[in-house]
């Protein structure tokens, strides 16, 4: 039996790596009785596409970005916001794995529409890369900012002045290149493996929020399993944890060395401060009143919950 596991990355990047290495130990653990085939980025369309695919099964499984269903699951739009989650990158995917908040209450949402997310890990803090020098909330200034589809990570960006328009990552080298766009947040793996450093002239370091993806899929296809198939599922997954953890932090330290060292692309890496973060930090607060108030059908408990197990776990303010 074959089962389809389509990702939003191509061939050598994060969630495509972790759809093959799931695939692999799925096979083994079943006796080479399932096969997994993971689909790179394109094959299936762009990210919504590949959403809707899950939803009606024509795939079975999915590695997902929460920035591309934020139409569809309003309170998994909590992602977008900035500063939420542990500075450090080991603590939040702490917090991913261990929340119930997340795993419980935010995983039965999204299977009321049909999708089931069996985990949440990062994909590493996310960068800025621009078009001219960034620092301050004030240089965002009618910048016109790429991002993805969930309205909120909109509203974030027009919290700090931008103009931000929503695209499928397949079009962005494009859209800087040709000034379409003049930023864009990612992981630093992302920015480099995309050669998005190629089309913009300055990185600034801001770790502003977590890459979030997700491993998930079709509830009806799930929940039609025996209890040993979704069982060998489930601690495959947990295992990836780890696994998935190791490989963001290899390709994100690899990548960052790459993009200073590279001369012929030169890009001005800029490494805010704290006090520079903090002017971010105080913007970006009010959209998390935006989230509990007027995002409609979210009544902001989640958050609350998430909030409160974030604390636990880093000790520190979420705000
Ligand atoms: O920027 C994006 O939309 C893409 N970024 C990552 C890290 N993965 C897939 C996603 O579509």
């Amino acid at each position: 039996e074959t089962w389809r596991m389509v990702t939003e990355e191509v061939d050598g990047q994060v969630q495509y790596e972790y759809a093959e290495e799931f695939g692999k130990r799925i096979n083994e653990k079943t006796d080479g009785q399932i096969t997994i085939e993971p689909y790179e980025f394109g094959g299936l369309g762009n990210e919504s596409d590949q959403v809707e695919q899950l939803e009606t099964g024509a795939v079975e499984m999915a590695v997902m970005s929460p920035g591309f269903t934020g139409n569809m699951v309003k309170e998994g739009q909590l992602f977008a916001l900035h500063f939420l989650f542990p500075d450090s990158v080991k603590k939040t995917q702490e917090v991913l794995n261990k929340s119930e908040a997340l795993n419980k209450d935010l995983r039965s949402k999204y299977e009321e529409h049909g999708i089931t997310p069996l985990a949440f890990w990062t994909e590493g803090a996310m960068q800025w890369t621009f078009n001219k020098k960034v620092e301050k909330p004030a240089d965002f200034e009618g910048l016109k900012m790429r991002t993805q589809t969930s309205p909120l990570i909109l509203e974030s960006y027009k919290a700090y002045g931008a103009d931000p328009q929503s695209m499928s990552w397949g079009e962005l080298y494009t859209a800087l290149d040709r000034g379409t766009v003049e930023g864009q947040e990612n992981p630093i793996f992302f920015i480099g493996d995309a050669s998005f450093h190629e089309v913009q002239d300055y990185m600034t370091l801001s770790n502003h929020n977590n890459y979030v993806a997700m491993t998930t899929v079709n509830s009806d296809w799930y929940d039609g399993l025996d209890e040993e198939m979704q069982k060998t599922i489930d601690e495959t997954v947990q295992e990836m944890q780890e696994w998935v953890y190791e490989e963001q932090e290899a390709q994100n330290e690899e990548w960052l060395k790459t993009i200073k060292e590279d001369e012929e692309n030169a890009t001005e890496v800029i490494e805010l401060t704290e006090e520079q973060r903090e002017a971010f930090r105080k913007e970006a607060m009010g959209v998390r009143d935006f989230y509990r108030e007027e995002v409609s059908t979210v009544d902001g408990e989640i958050l609350d919950k998430l909030e409160k197990e974030i604390s636990e776990i880093s000790g520190e303010e979420t705000g």
